[in-house]
């Protein structure tokens, strides 16, 4: 077993920082390592919060902490900021926003970046969700910034999606956005104290009716995080859809088709990986006005032929 592994069975935090900064590097000992990660994998629950800035959802998740923890149970938190490649960015204002919990044993934080492309964050993020499982974690909360391509990429990572929305934002445009309707599993309306609360409500629950595949009933949550208001209400839907994928024949073919995607990624991954490093030799008597077609058919070819293919 992987020693990084080996240790976080031994409760080592550092071990379980160390493992999920080998992600970040896309160190070439990643695979074998998650591998005995998946292996040690404890079933935690995998909670995604997302939305537009400012919408309270690190506020939200300060909250949710609270109340996971009352419940006796530890929890995760990996923030993701797509936005900013610097890891420690989207850290620091959740320091403010999460402060009472940095000194509880059975709560940490981490935020991630990659130096790779936003698909290889999406990438990472998985993986280190699974770190966190595997080290022993009840729950695992991921919290990223906004409802872009990338972020549909990491929220496809959890078992269910919150999608936190503000009254009077506009920003329940967004959800018409394709994929958007597919990845939330629940509507949060955050800052349920301001004006304009029944609107939002009315629209989300029209969308819901318009969109609905199965008895499944995406449920809308109103939360006052401020006044800590909706938090148990919201901790009871999040299990309830849990139930509803580990527990019925519906969620399973969802867990399935979910696994099913997630092989072909890995696949695609590990592919280019192979052909990148044959493709950039080849590459090198490209010029600027060639035939990128048949360029990349050549080298293809050559691949085959050279047997890599
Ligand atoms: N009135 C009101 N304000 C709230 C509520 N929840 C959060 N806020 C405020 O909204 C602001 C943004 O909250 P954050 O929790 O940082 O929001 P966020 O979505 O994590 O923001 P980013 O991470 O920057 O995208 C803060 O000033 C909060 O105090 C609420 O229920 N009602
Ligand atoms: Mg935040």
């Amino acid at each position: 077993m992987h020693h990084l592994v080996e240790r976080m069975k031994q409760s080592d935090i550092r071990a379980l920082a160390r493992a999920i900064t080998m992600l970040e590097n896309d160190h070439p000992e990643k695979l074998d390592m998650l591998s005995d990660v998946f292996a040690s994998k404890k079933h935690a629950r995998y909670v995604g919060i997302t939305g537009s800035p400012g919408a309270g959802k690190s506020s939200l998740v300060n909250r949710l902490i609270s109340h996971i923890r009352h419940e006796g149970k530890t929890v995760a938190i990996i923030a993701v900021d797509p936005t900013s490649p610097f890891s420690g960015g989207a850290l620091l204002g959740d320091r403010v926003r999460m402060n009472e919990h940095f000194t509880d044993d059975g709560v940490y934080i981490r935020s991630m970046a990659t130096r790779g492309s936003l698909g290889g964050l999406a990438r990472a993020t998985k993986d280190a969700v699974r770190i966190c499982d595997a080290y022993g974690f009840d729950v695992v909360i991921v919290e990223t910034v906004g409802v872009g391509q990338s972020e549909l990429d990491i929220m496809k990572i959890v078992d269910t999606t919150a999608l936190v929305l503000t009254p009077n934002s506009g920003d329940v445009l967004q959800i018409f956005k394709a994929g958007i309707m597919e990845i939330a599993d629940l509507f949060v309306i955050n800052k349920a104290d301001l004006d304009g609360v029944g609107k939002l409500k009315g629209l989300l629950k029209e969308l819901v009716m318009m969109t609905s595949r199965d008895e499944q009933i995406t449920p809308i949550i109103k939360t006052i995080t401020t006044e800590n208001k909706g938090i148990d209400k919201l901790w009871e839907k999040i299990n309830a859809h849990h139930e509803y994928l580990y527990g019925t024949e519906a969620g399973q073919s969802r867990r399935k088709r979910q696994q099913t995607l997630e092989v072909y990624e890995l696949i695609r991954e590990e592919i280019w990986r192979e052909v990148k490093a044959f493709a950039e030799n080849k590459a090198v008597d490209i010029n600027a006005d060639d035939d990128p077609y048949r360029r990349a058919q050549e080298i293809l070819n050559d691949w085959k032929q050279e047997g890599g293919g």
